[in-house]
């Protein structure tokens, strides 16, 4: 196992998967959810604790808006982690009901441009690299709109931001392939979102979310060609039976996972001057939150664990040679080596208890928060 990748690893904790979250039918309250940012961080913090690969939190605004972003900087800082990407939002609000950006009405279009120049703005106060733009527009009904004039307007309003951000930040555009707009969304799929970054320049790059797919599509080829036109620049990692469900990664489908970060391997996705974002997009509807990022976070090293273990020698020679089921032996031997192991042990060098999820629950933080967290709302999506 090639222990300095899992060693280097950084997985960037979603701050919204902390709050409460569900469907249309019913988001169920869990007691001792977080009621601000601060005590989102705090339960990141935990998951860093126990699992030392999880360093940054990623924000959305306005569920993370605060009235000092140096001042939960400083919190997180004290908690041993950092501020990550900001996820703007221009999807909870009634004049975006015909989109934000490549909304027809141009008053719509300007003040979904301030919330995307307000993000910016949060960006210097966290010191944050990236912002996510995942935009919701889209439209139900054929003829609805123009898709080639949404097209334009989206166009425009990238390339704003894209001139409003500093020379080391980036902007981070995120596809979906429905929901929800059901006819069409503006940015469905990964070729969307790929010419769009190749208009804005350098700093504009792709983020895959492993549940905007349609069923079947094969995801790990996506992320081998946007490697190689060096334009991957984020992973939003969840999984799925069905749609977007946000279920825990590599829970519907560890060896689509192990695929995904194989090509990553492969790609240079995991050498040092990598800059590609490792990030978790998660709801815990019904499981504990926490718990449930630990888990999240594990499966993630362990399938990066046995990308690392795969024989690229073995595998060239036999793909050179033509050998078919040699080549795919190769890849099988290093998916179905348990490397749970090989990851306890490097917990154990690291300082770390070998077990994270048996260790958080030994520590008492689950049963402190539901004695401390009384009163105040629980956070969400506030939809
Ligand atoms: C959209 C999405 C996007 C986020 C939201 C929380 O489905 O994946 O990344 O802004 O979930
Ligand atoms: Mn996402």
């Amino acid at each position: 196992m090639n222990s300095e990748i899992l060693r280097r690893q950084q997985i960037e904790l979603p701050s919204w998967a902390f709050g409460n979250s569900g469907t249309r039918f019913k988001v169920f309250t869990q007691q001792g959810v977080p009621r601000d940012p601060f005590e989102k961080i705090d339960d990141a913090a935990q998951v860093h604790r126990y699992t030392g690969v999880a360093p940054s939190v990623a924000l959305h605004i306005p569920w993370d808006r605060v009235e000092d972003y140096g001042a939960l900087a400083a919190h997180a800082a004290e908690q041993g982690v950092r501020l990550g990407t900001i996820n703007a939002n221009v999807f909870q609000d009634d004049d975006y009901r015909l989109g934000s950006v490549a909304n027809p009405d141009p008053d719509v279009r300007k003040k979904a441009l301030a919330h995307l120049f307000e993000c910016v703005d949060v960006m210097d106060a966290t010191g944050s690299r990236d912002l996510k733009l995942w935009f919701a527009d889209g439209t139900n009904y054929p003829g609805q709109d123009s898709i080639r004039e949404r097209q334009d307007r989206l166009a425009e309003a990238l390339a704003a931001v894209y001139a409003r951000l500093g020379q080391d930040q980036r902007l981070i555009l995120e596809y979906k392939l429905f929901e929800p707009a059901f006819y069409t969304m503006d940015v469905p799929d990964w070729g969307t979102a790929f010419a769009h970054c190749l208009q804005l320049g350098e700093r504009a790059k792709v983020c895959v979310d492993t549940g905007h797919h349609a069923p079947g599509t094969n995801i790990e080829f996506i992320v081998a060609v946007l490697l190689r036109a060096g334009k991957l620049g984020a992973f939003d990692f969840n999984s799925r039976f069905y749609a977007d469900d946000d279920l825990i990664v590599g829970a519907a489908d560890p060896f689509q996972l192990f695929r995904i970060l194989f090509e990553v391997r492969v790609g240079g996705g995991f050498d040092d001057d990598s800059e590609i974002a490792f990030m978790l997009d998660q709801c815990h509807n019904i499981e504990p939150k926490i718990p449930g990022q630990i888990r999240s976070v594990m499966n993630v090293q362990e399938a990066t664990a046995k990308a690392s273990l795969v024989d690229s020698d073995a595998l060239r020679a036999a793909q050179a040679a033509g050998d078919v089921l040699g080549a795919h032996g190769v890849l099988m031997d290093a998916y179905n080596t348990d490397v749970r192991p090989l990851l306890a042990d490097l917990r154990s060098e690291q300082g770390l208890d070998p077990d994270p999820m048996a260790a958080y629950a030994r520590s008492g933080y689950a049963e402190r928060i539901v004695a401390e967290r009384v009163g105040g709302n629980q956070a969400g999506w506030g939809a």
